[in-house]
């Protein structure tokens, strides 16, 4: 029996499902004393390392941790759960962490994006029972803006490169703990887990691969909406426009795709409930239940996207986009996606200049983390012909206007597409990673469904502005397009759906075509 430590932030139910699919059983800790007579414990944190030991306090659990890390039954920490060991972490200073290993939690400082976010390898300093089974050039699933710093280098299991080498494993004895999430990191942190839970103290080596880069992902996404007859599916839209001779495009059923996707090699997946700005989402319970039932199998990071705003019902019982987030955390997301909300949060504080604190890109990351808030961007291009015409971010454009225009803005949307605002791509992209924001997805309407390729200029633009990560969104057509992003903007991840949705381009197809030419996972 394994026991989970779920202090109440963020997504335990992917932990839990891996470890069932493992074939475990697994038992959440209720109070102190579970803690006391675990056999095996695991503690996947998630979110921001404050909160987390406030939380951990208030349940009065910090005693009884340290009582069993102390007592040298097995342990694994994931991401958050490896930095709480730590003495202290920069992310809250002043807040005692719990100590066990002497040393610090740093954040990240380097030259590119921040979080650290997708697959990167692992380079060992020692041998373990964890590495039994891997080839040694696996990729794992990271996504943390802070590291930690051990002051003892006999508990170094691995490092791993961005920007410079930090520590991405930790082991002492049994005490095992990673920054990666090996439960989102396909057959490779299944295979981890599964040592883990074998119990194997074994002292495998692990082959050098080739070196720790960090990947660039691929990423499905599935537009999902209800059709006329009110069944969920995936479809999919020309410039937004999901309907062809009147009824909504059925490209298949939600989890039956992603599983699909899974297995064929995706990065990521990405669920967009593209009609959510109009209900209440926690009413959609079919999409609650999606992600359910896909995190049961699926074992790479889910994001989803929709509706996820400030709700005030019938009776007028509120409801904040915290709340709305919380409950797919615990469905099985591990990022949330905010589109039009998004907009109106940024208008507002371009007019006040004055973050309120209380916006749901502000609230979500500082309960939940950064790295759990993407910002979708639905951008149309609207051509000026010149560069003080409007008080936007102009560009000038390789791709003429049809009056010849040489220049561009390109303004945000809401609702799907329906309604323009008065704010361009780049100027929002600014304004969310100020906010909080760990991601941009970043989509185009022209491009959207069309196959003609991403929109190189938009993506150079906001990659930029911003020192997030930007995924690159609408308009794949062809394996070659993928790479064509890769080398022309510095985009960490590429997302396609029609092409993938209708069999076009497998995703191994664009795997194996970047293979050699871009660093991408295996
Ligand atoms: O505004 O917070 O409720 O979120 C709604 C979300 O739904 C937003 O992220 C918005 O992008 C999305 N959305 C709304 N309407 C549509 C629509 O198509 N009618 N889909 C829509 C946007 C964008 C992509 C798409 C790529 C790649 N889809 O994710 O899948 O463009 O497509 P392609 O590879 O086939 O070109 P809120």
């Amino acid at each position: 029996m394994i026991t989970l430590l779920d202090y109440g932030a963020g997504n335990v139910r992917s932990v839990i499902n891996a470890i069932q699919a493992l074939g475990e059983q697994v038992t959440v800790v209720r109070d102190p004393d579970d803690i006391l007579r675990a056999e095996k414990l695991v503690f996947p944190g998630v979110g921001a390392f404050g909160s987390m030991m406030q939380i951990l306090e208030k349940r009065r659990f910090v005693e009884p941790l340290r009582a069993y890390l102390g007592s040298g039954r097995p342990f694994l920490g994931i991401c958050l759960g490896l930095q709480a060991l730590f003495e202290v972490s920069e992310e809250a200073p002043g807040v005692p962490g719990l100590g066990f290993f002497p040393g610090t939690v740093e954040r990240f400082r380097v030259d590119r994006s921040v979080p650290h976010i997708g697959w990167n390898g692992i380079s060992a300093k020692k041998p373990s029972g964890l590495f039994r089974g891997l080839r040694g050039d696996e990729k794992f699933y990271f996504v943390h803006s802070y590291h930690v710093v051990p002051e003892d280098p006999k508990i170094v299991l691995t490092t791993t490169r961005y920007g410079y080498d930090f520590v991405s494993g930790v082991q002492n004895e049994n005490l095992f703990a990673t920054q990666f999430h090996p439960e989102k990191s396909g057959e490779a942190g299944l295979t981890i887990l599964r040592n883990f839970l074998a119990g194997r103290p074994g002292t495998t080596a692990l082959p050098s691969g080739a070196g720790t880069r960090l990947a660039r992902r691929i990423i499905a996404c599935l537009d999902v909406r209800s059709d006329d007859a009110g069944d969920l599916v995936v479809t999919k839209g020309d410039q937004y426009d999901v309907r062809e001779r009147g009824a909504v495009r059925n490209l298949g059923k939600p989890v039956d795709l992603a599983r699909r996707y899974y297995e064929e090699g995706a990065d990521e997946i990405t669920f967009l409930n593209i009609t959510a700005f109009r209900d209440f989402p926690l009413l959609d319970m079919p999409m609650l239940d999606v992600l359910k039932r896909t995190s049961e199998n699926v074992f790479v990071p889910l994001t989803i996207g929709g509706g996820i705003r400030d709700y005030t019902d019938r009776n007028g019982r509120r409801y904040s986009a915290l709340e709305v987030a919380a409950e797919y955390f615990r469905s099985g997301a591990d990022k949330v996606s905010i589109g039009s909300d998004a907009v109106r949060i940024v208008e507002d504080y371009l007019r006040t200049g004055k973050k309120t604190g209380k916006s749901a890109i502000e609230e979500i990351s500082r309960v939940y983390g950064n790295q759990a808030v993407v910002i979708s961007i639905d951008p149309r291009r609207v051509y000026v012909a010149g560069p003080d015409e409007v008080p936007h971010h102009v560009l000038e454009t390789e791709l003429p206007g049809p009056r010849g225009e040489r220049y561009c803005w390109y303004q945000c949307t809401v609702k799907g597409g329906r309604e323009g605002r008065p704010v361009d791509a780049v100027t929002l992209a600014r304004a969310v990673e100020d906010l909080g924001a760990g991601e941009i997805l970043l989509n185009c309407i022209d491009r959207d469904g069309t196959n003609l390729g991403f929109d190189l200029e938009l993506i150079s633009a906001v990659k930029k502005a911003v020192s997030i990560p930007v995924i690159a969104s609408s308009g794949a057509g062809s394996v070659e397009h993928f790479l064509e992003v890769f080398a022309a903007t510095d985009a960490e991840a590429a997302l396609a759906a029609g092409i993938f949705h209708r069999e076009e381009v497998p995703i191994r197809a664009v795997k194996e075509f970047l293979a050699g030419k871009v660093e991408i996972r295996p």
